[in-house]
């Protein structure tokens, strides 16, 4: 279960049961990697717009923002790009220009929460019934804009410690609000890694290397590197489709396959740590022994 999810709960005396999670309409999903654990796992679910943010200046990545690119549009939800901390860059007509290039078929905006640059478009977002997911990197301002558009302060920004005597820790938040017109914001924490899982995220993400493969080598198993009448040769000779895409797209591509494995490696392996269980409990072994595998 993640924030955003509809469930549906049933009455047992003077508790409530959880009986199901309710198919998503949109869900975001993050890699979760641990040293013997390797998952998508949901960060935000059931939103209309994922505003990916990122801070103009050193936070502004083009390769991390094709990820957050090809892994909000896989999620169902629609991707809106935010340069945030505009009021804090010389030039940001020059970065708002690589985003919208990078993010075809995307708006992207300069916002500043200090002058309130941008912020009029971004409130468009938040119509009645709507619901806007917030992805990026600890720090960027989602919680700020969290609160300029609630106009109140619902949401923790900076450095959100607190000490109690037993040593710092995370304050807790909310992390869905729901604004006086009904519109709903959802503010995900800070993501150290997420991942791309899914081919068909990448493919979203370039329409354009899409446009050209649609086209069609002339050999079926082209491998796209010099073969003749190879569509992406000819797009790339003729400047159509820039070699920085066609790299970023075969790398993201790459790398989205190896995780896509790599979880399918650790769904084999719980499966059959799963079904060693089951025989042990079948052959009558106390369930001490179990822990041991
Ligand atoms: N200069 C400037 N600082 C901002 C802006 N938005 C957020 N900040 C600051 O950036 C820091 C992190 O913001 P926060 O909203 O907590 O980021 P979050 O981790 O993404 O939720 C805070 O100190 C904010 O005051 C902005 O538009 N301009
Ligand atoms: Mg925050
Ligand atoms: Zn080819």
């Amino acid at each position: 279960m993640t924030v955003g999810d509809s469930v549906k709960l049933e009455r047992t005396g003077g508790d409530f049961l959880l009986r199901e999670i309710l198919p998503r309409r949109s869900c975001f999903y993050r890699l979760a990697v641990d040293p013997d654990d390797m998952r998508r796992q949901p960060a935000a679910a059931n939103f209309d717009y994922v505003f990916i943010m990122q801070a103009l200046g050193h936070d502004f990545n083009v390769g991390r923002l094709e990820r957050y690119l090809a892994a909000a549009w896989q999620s169902g939800g629609t991707p809106v790009v935010l340069l945030t901390k505009a009021d804090t860059c010389e030039n940001t007509a020059e970065a708002l220009l690589r985003a919208s290039e990078t993010a075809i078929g995307a708006e992207a905006y300069a916002v500043s929460a200090v002058t309130g640059e941008g912020m009029d478009a971004v409130r468009r977002y938040f119509a009645p019934g709507s619901t806007v997911a917030l992805v990026g990197s600890s720090g960027v301002g989602k919680s700020t804009l969290v609160n300029a558009i609630a106009g109140r302060h619902a949401m923790e920004t900076g450095e959100v410690r607190a000490s109690d005597g037993r040593g710092r820790h995370t304050t807790t938040y909310r992390r869905m609000i729901l604004l006086p017109n009904g519109a709903r914001v959802i503010d995900t924490p800070g993501m150290r890694s997420f991942g791309v899982t899914a081919a068909a995220g990448v493919a979203a993400a370039f329409p354009d290397v899409e446009a050209v493969m649609a086209k069609g080598c002339r050999f079926r198993d082209c491998t796209h590197s010099g073969e003749p009448g190879c569509a992406v040769s000819e797009a790339l000779k003729l400047g159509t489709l820039t070699r920085e895409r066609w790299e970023q797209y075969k790398k993201l591509l790459d790398e989205t396959e190896r995780i896509e494995r790599g979880i399918a490696r650790h769904d084999m392996f719980k499966e059959k740590k799963k079904e060693r269980r089951t025989k042990v409990r079948r052959s009558g072994k106390s369930t001490d022994d179990e822990e041991n595998f």
